[in-house]
């Protein structure tokens, strides 16, 4: 029997710590971890639910009734400040989807992310764990019908129409994940809040921020509220106020917007020594039942709360809707002060006893007014300064910049506005929704395929332009994919990914047939994509027709925010083999990014990617990895080749490989890192093994097919 002091038959960490035991031991092993989590078994009731189905049965007024009075419901256990929850709520709302970046789309609110490790413990989320738990018995209640994404920002949404703002719309369709996520590069850095410099060239040239982050420092959603680094200089603040929000797609005017508009309520929480606070969420004991941040020594709770460290409200009446943000900072000259906790703050050298907010416990007591560092930014910066000028002669036009900065900022990373539901959807198109028109699906699918067929484009060229239209999707924020044909459009039409000159001339023989067959452009260029893939099935002895849904449609330029698209360009495809530069990040990284972002699992990837070889689909032609010499037949003979011991792989002096006969020492075939990583990983050699077997000829050309749609089909949002 087990004593306390007795040896455990299991140690610690034995049963639980393996996965990343490999990473330990052989850290230059490629990691497939993030194909793995595409795994729905971490899914509670695993592919039956069917979040789009559950929101159906929602009553949407009741669940934002009962939000509207939960603003107002203090909890002895988490006094609200001022008897009102509005600032917490639109603070975890703004934490939810202010992690998104534009460069990967990865972060956000889409989600619910912030249930789980690291969001849930990073410094900069200290009282989220409140907010959710605030929140518990509304999810409780409405149970499956009502996601934790979606009702931390409708929560944040609310908040501000309790506050007073008319807000802009919301919209349902964020569905939980299950798990933490493992795709997310949130930094290298081992230690949180490092300084800034580790993730910047040089840090006066805030541009200089390693891609994709889009945060000043380690577990930070944006900048440093007391300076960068720490060290209040609000004309510097600025400059990374302004990089980190650009990360997140935001101009100056919705930067400006945002920033005034979030601390027009609410305030910052130090009064008190963070010392004293309890572990975070994830490394709390487990009486703290996942709660972080606790004051051990003092009370701790209400106006004894620490957050930031930064102790005060921004405006007179943080609970209302109002001008009181610009009148406090434009109204008054300011001083740096440090706060109960240490943290810099900028008080008013002097104010009206009438002016300042009150104490959030005892309403008798006026408190001094505080602005962090970035607040200070948007005065001392002259752009940001000029904008809020603007506000503050058109108050309904800052509330109207407000209202849909916010929507953009909570609905930014959840793809077109087809995955919108619920009854406050907004009607307008909005560019940043990279809208598509619906297209046509009554047309005689048949016979524009024969037309294709018959136009002289080869295999391989039709595939690779469908391919090139489909690859920009990326599951982490829903943008890019084949539908819009965008393809045709800038700057599309011009990156060294997609051949423009092959592109062209491609193109140049498509459009004639769509339009002659009343189809769109974006099926007509899938539906050629699907052409190629018979044949070459056909020429391999495989009778296959594949599954095609009519109804893309062509979006115009002037639907397309062309700059907003440039992140979506493709620096490296392992499908096709090439890579724009030499990166520091290996090419078979960047193929199980791309796989990733593109919701693949590993074994789809691989059926893909060796059927794409000998369908001769490889960008500029290259003949890296086409180990077969029946070039355009969907083949086994890429796995054939890859696993076959009567080669010897040696590499050349160009970064590539050669493939030599043992026997004659001939050179038979040439091959890419990416080729040979699926005959050196151990987890991609088995599924390389799996499509080389006998009997599987058929199985790879069923995968292949399934793979094919899956990419052509990611974005078709529509049809669900
Ligand atoms: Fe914020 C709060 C910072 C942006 C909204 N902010 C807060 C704080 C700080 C900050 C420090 C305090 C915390 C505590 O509690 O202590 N922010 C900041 C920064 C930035 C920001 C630095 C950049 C610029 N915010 C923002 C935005 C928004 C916001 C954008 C929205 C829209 N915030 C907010 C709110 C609050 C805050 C609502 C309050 C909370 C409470 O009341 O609790």
């Amino acid at each position: 029997d087990l004593k306390p002091t007795g040896k455990c038959p299991v140690m610690h960490g034995g049963m639980t710590a393996r996965t990343s035991a490999v990473m330990d031991w052989w850290p230059n092993a490629l990691n497939l971890d993030i194909l793995h989590q595409q795994d729905v078994k971490t899914k509670p009731g695993g592919v039956a639910f069917n979040y789009r189905e559950e929101l159906k049965k929602l009553d949407v007024e009741a669940l934002k009734a009962d939000l509207r009075a939960l603003m107002n419901d203090s909890q002895d256990w988490w006094p609200a400040d001022w008897g009102s929850y509005v600032g917490m709520f639109a603070r975890v709302a703004w934490h939810a989807a202010g992690s998104y970046r534009a460069s990967d789309g990865r972060g956000g609110a889409s989600t619910g992310n912030q249930r789980f490790a690291p969001l849930n413990s990073w410094p900069d989320n200290v009282n989220t764990d409140k907010g959710r738990r605030l929140l518990w018995p509304i999810k409780k209640k409405y149970g499956k019908k009502v996601s934790w994404a979606d009702l931390m920002i409708l929560a944040g949404t609310v908040a501000y129409e309790v506050a007073g703002l008319k807000t802009y719309g919301f919209a349902f369709g964020r569905e939980d994940i299950w798990h933490p996520e493992n795709d997310t590069n949130w930094g290298s850095e081992k230690e949180w809040l490092a300084p800034s410099d580790g993730r910047y060239g040089d840090l006066d040239d805030p541009a200089s921020m390693d891609t994709p982050l889009a945060a000043v420092q380690m577990g930070l959603i944006y900048v440093n509220p007391e300076g960068v680094n720490g060290q209040p200089d609000p004309a510097r603040t600025a400059l990374h106020v302004r990089e980190t929000f650009a990360r997140m797609g935001m101009n100056d005017e919705e930067t400006a917007a945002l920033t005034a508009g979030g601390h027009t309520i609410g305030k910052c929480h130090g009064n008190g020594d963070a010392a004293n606070l309890s572990p975070d969420p994830e490394a709390a004991p487990v009486e703290y039942q996942g709660i972080g941040w606790l004051n051990t020594k003092g009370r701790g709770i209400g106006r004894d709360t620490v957050v930031s460290g930064i102790e005060g409200a921004w405006t007179t009446n943080p609970t209302k809707w109002d001008m009181g943000w610009f009148e406090m900072l434009f109204g008054h000259e300011w001083e740096l002060k440090k706060s109960p906790a240490g943290a810099w703050q900028w008080e008013p050298v002097s104010i009206d006893e009438n002016d300042m907010p009150v104490d959030v416990e005892d309403p008798s007591i006026h408190r001094k007014p505080i602005m962090t560092d970035a607040d200070m930014a948007m005065k001392v910066d002259p752009i940001y300064n000029e904008i809020c000028q603007k506000f503050i002669a058109d108050p309904a036009y800052f509330d109207e910049t407000f209202a849909k900065a916010w929507f953009k900022l909570t609905h930014r990373d959840m793809g077109p506005k087809s995955r919108y539901l619920g009854p406050d959807v907004p009607q307008e198109d909005l560019v940043w929704q990279d809208p598509i028109p619906a297209g046509p699906t009554h047309y005689d699918i048949g016979h524009l395929k024969a037309e294709i067929a018959a136009s002289g484009l080869s295999a391989a060229e039709l595939v690779a332009t469908a391919w090139d239209s489909a690859r920009t999707y990326r599951g982490s924020d829903m943008r890019g994919g084949a539908n819009g044909a965008r393809i045709r459009l800038a700057p599309q039409k011009d990156w060294a990914g997609n051949e423009p000159e092959r592109l062209a001339r491609v193109l140049a023989v498509l459009e004639p047939l769509a339009e002659k067959a009343g189809a769109s452009l974006a099926d007509t260029i899938v539906l050629a994509g699907n052409v190629g893939v018979e044949l070459a099935a056909k020429a391999a002895g495989h009778d296959v027709s594949i599954a095609f849904e009519p109804g893309r449609g062509d979006a115009t330029a002037e639907m397309t925010d062309a700059e907003s698209f440039d992140v979506l360009e493709p620096l490296a495809d392992g499908f096709r083999n090439w890579m724009k530069e030499d990166y520091n990040v290996a090419a078979e990284e960047l193929l199980i990014d791309r796989a990733q972002l593109l919701g693949l699992s590993a074994a789809e990837m691989t059926a893909l990617l060796g059927g794409m070889r000998v369908l001769g689909a490889n960008h500029g032609g290259s003949r890296h990895g086409v180990f077969t010499d029946r070039v355009g037949a969907l083949s086994q003979d890429f796995f054939s080749v890859v696993t076959d011991m009567a080669y010897k792989w040696n590499p050349t002096e160009d970064g590539a490989y050669e493939i030599r006969d043992r026997k004659t020492d001939e050179v038979k075939f040439t091959a890419s890192r990416v080729d040979l990583v699926f005959g050196s990983n151990s987890i991609l050699r088995s599924y390389a093994e799996y499509y080389a077997m006998d009997d599987n000829a058929d199985t790879f050309v069923k995968d292949f097919v399934s793979g094919w749609v899956k990419v052509m089909n990611a974005d078709r949002f529509d049809l669900a």
